[in-house]
């Protein structure tokens, strides 16, 4: 018989440095009024198009975030700047990464009760990674002192659940044991700050989940994975065309293509009901009704998408602690979102509770994975 996989434990890594929607709409708009006085005569003889501000009010009713999580804080704020400021370090040192991925990690080990020494795997699962080679994993693997094997791997903001099923189809074929899935995320390093439709969006932080073999674990609480589903649909509406071919053509090198790009609107319309109908569909197969589910830990991008969601899963209005959110305070952490939500708000339910795990985001991709607690 299959072994069945569990989650053990989950760990989290908070940058110390907050923004506000304040702090980071004054800075938007001080570079506004700079590059309008810049370009003060195209602007009068209609050859350039003035910039226009941003605002709190909208950021908070378009997508409920208030604040986020940033590895630098100056360097994005600097209106002249607007890029995070990560000096480079030298091969000898942690990468940035890795110092993140590790920091959440032990904690997510800690809460297993596991040493790194028992980890066969170590996946690094995240949007974005600090370099091609080596891999972060083998990075992480090094520094927390595992041994087995480890690899990079990105769905985007679905990272951590497909990164989840990778862990527990290790598990159940019997190639790994103990799996440690980590998920740094330091998408400030390809958000334009100087785009007022997205530049509010996202945060920095770090995630990680112990995924192991339930008859050995010795952990207090277990989440045990009943079924994971994986999705994707190609899409543009999401894209980041950054890679190791830009240097092959000068002429686009530099161009807003290279960073985070999107049609929010199209990606709200198009992503909610397939989400929605993922999970319906997963609950029916599986002979759960949706009112038997105790949580959903949804991906954290938008809090409407996330209310839509899970009215369409519910079929009725959830309670907030049916669907938690933390978006307010980290905003869109990509792969890393639906998992600080399950950290922060997952030890209050009980033995036999079932809850979702859920991720969605660029590709399209979206993750879902069924849990049950022991
Ligand atoms: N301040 C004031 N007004 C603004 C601003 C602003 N900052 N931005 C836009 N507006 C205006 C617009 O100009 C527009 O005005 P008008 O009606 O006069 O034309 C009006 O507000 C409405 O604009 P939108 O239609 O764009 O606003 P929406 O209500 O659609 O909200 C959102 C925009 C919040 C972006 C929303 O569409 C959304 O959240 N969509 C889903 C996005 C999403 O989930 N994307 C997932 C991407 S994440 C992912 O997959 C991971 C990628 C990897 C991460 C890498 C790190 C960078």
């Amino acid at each position: 018989m299959a072994a069945v996989a569990a989650i053990s434990g989950s760990g989290l890594y908070t940058p110390l440095h907050s923004i506000s929607n304040e702090e980071l709409v004054a800075s938007f708009n001080a570079w506004v009024d700079l590059y309008n006085e810049e370009h003060a005569s195209e602007i009068a003889n209609g050859e350039r198009e003035a910039k226009t501000y941003s605002s709190t009010d909208f950021i908070e009713k378009a997508s409920g975030i208030k604040s986020r999580y940033v590895v630098d804080k100056e360097g994005i704020l600097d209106p002249r700047r607007m890029v995070p400021s990560i000096p480079e370090r030298t091969n000898a040192e942690p990468s940035v990464m890795c110092e993140m991925a590790c920091l959440a990690a032990e904690q997510a080990m800690s809460n297993a009760g596991i040493q790194a020494s028992q980890l066969d795997a170590v996946i690094v699962a995240a949007s974005n990674m600090q370099r091609a080679y080596p891999a972060m994993a083998i990075e992480v693997q090094a520094a927390l002192g595992a041994t087995g094997f480890a690899f990079d791997m990105n769905v985007a903001c679905s990272s951590a659940t497909f990164g989840i099923q990778q862990a527990s189809d290790a598990i159940r074929s019997g190639s790994a044991s103990k799996v440690l899935v980590v998920n740094p995320e330091i998408c400030t390093g390809h958000l334009n700050f100087r785009d007022r439709d997205s530049h509010f969006i996202f945060g920095d932080v770090a995630t990680a989940v112990v995924v192991e073999n339930a008859d050995d674990s010795s952990a207090d609480a277990l989440w045990e994975i009943v079924d994971s589903r994986l999705q994707t649909l190609f899409s543009n509406n999401i894209r980041n065309n950054f890679g190791f071919l830009n240097r092959a053509d000068e002429q686009g090198i530099g161009n807003l293509d290279k960073l985070f790009v999107q049609e929010g609107r199209k990606v709200f319309k198009e992503v909610c009901p397939a989400v929605a109908a993922q999970i319906t569909a997963q609950l029916q197969q599986l002979g759960i009704a949706p009112d038997e589910l105790k949580r959903i830990w949804l991906h954290q991008a938008n809090q409407n998408m996330n209310d839509l969601i899970a009215r369409k899963i519910f079929g009725r209005e959830p309670t907030p602690a049916e669907a938690p959110t933390i978006l307010d305070e980290y905003a869109n952490t990509s792969s890393a979102g639906s998992v600080i939500a399950f950290h922060k708000h997952n030890l209050d339910l009980h033995c036999d509770d079932l809850a979702v795990l859920c991720s969605f985001g660029a590709g399209y991709s979206i993750g879902s994975v069924v849990l049950r607690r022991r």
